[in-house]
């Protein structure tokens, strides 16, 4: 089974190959995906807005399966911020700023809740659609603490200050399968290889 994948986001393609190759599905990279229109991302949901990249991007690879992640972290004392904002967390204007400055914010908004808890949702939907036509979304969570400071050095976004107590590590601390086995995107990445199982494509 062959997939392709859009996202600019370099993290993100990393992990879905990596999940591709431990589900035997071989995920490529969009061709010519840096140079391709970005659609508004205008959804008010993960869902909506997986949708509305994984429908745009499949219109440029006809009869392909092109699949799109929109994930984001839902912190409790936030009332769920940054959410479906997490990509531009730290930006006034709506464009997406560093991981440095996007987890620089969250400790200094985090910081003015002192007594609320630390617990933390992080949440990826997988949407999949082939030309032009969604075929399904797949959503899974992880949850956590946001850290007071950052740990470890492997992954991206928030991953170092995102510590998961099962595992007893941020996922910054985590490499390849580790990390897939407690995240969010690995559980979505799942349900979606449930799904492809359960629905041959002609
Ligand atoms: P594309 O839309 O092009 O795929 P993006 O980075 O803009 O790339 P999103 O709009 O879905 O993607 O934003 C997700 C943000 O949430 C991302 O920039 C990270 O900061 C954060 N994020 C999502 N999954 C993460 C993970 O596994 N580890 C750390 N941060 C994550």
């Amino acid at each position: 089974m062959r997939i392709f994948i859009a996202s600019s986001n370099s993290g993100k393609l990393r992990e879905l190959s990596e999940a591709g190759a431990a589900y035997s599905v071989v995920v490529h990279e969009l061709p010519g995906s840096g140079s391709l229109p970005v659609p508004a991302e205008s959804g008010s949901t993960f869902a909506e807005n997986a949708a509305i990249k994984a429908v745009a991007y499949s219109r440029t690879v006809p009869g392909e399966i092109v699949i799109a992640d929109d994930s984001g972290l839902e912190v409790s004392a936030l009332g769920g911020a940054p959410g479906i904002h997490s990509a531009r967390y730290a930006q006034q204007d709506n464009h997406k700023s560093s991981d440095a400055a996007n987890n620089q914010r969250l400790l200094c908004e985090i910081a003015k809740y002192p007594g609320a808890g630390r617990s933390a949702l992080f949440v990826c939907v997988i949407a999949a659609a082939r030309d032009g036509k969604l075929l399904g979304t797949f959503e899974g969570e992880a949850r956590g603490e946001i850290l007071q400071a950052p740990l470890g050095r492997h992954g991206f976004g928030y991953d170092p200050l995102f510590f998961v107590p099962e595992a007893n590590k941020t996922f910054a601390e985590m490499q390849g399968e580790e990390k897939l086995r407690y995240s969010h995107r690995g559980a979505a990445f799942r349900q979606f290889c449930e799904w492809l199982a359960h629905h041959p494509l002609s």
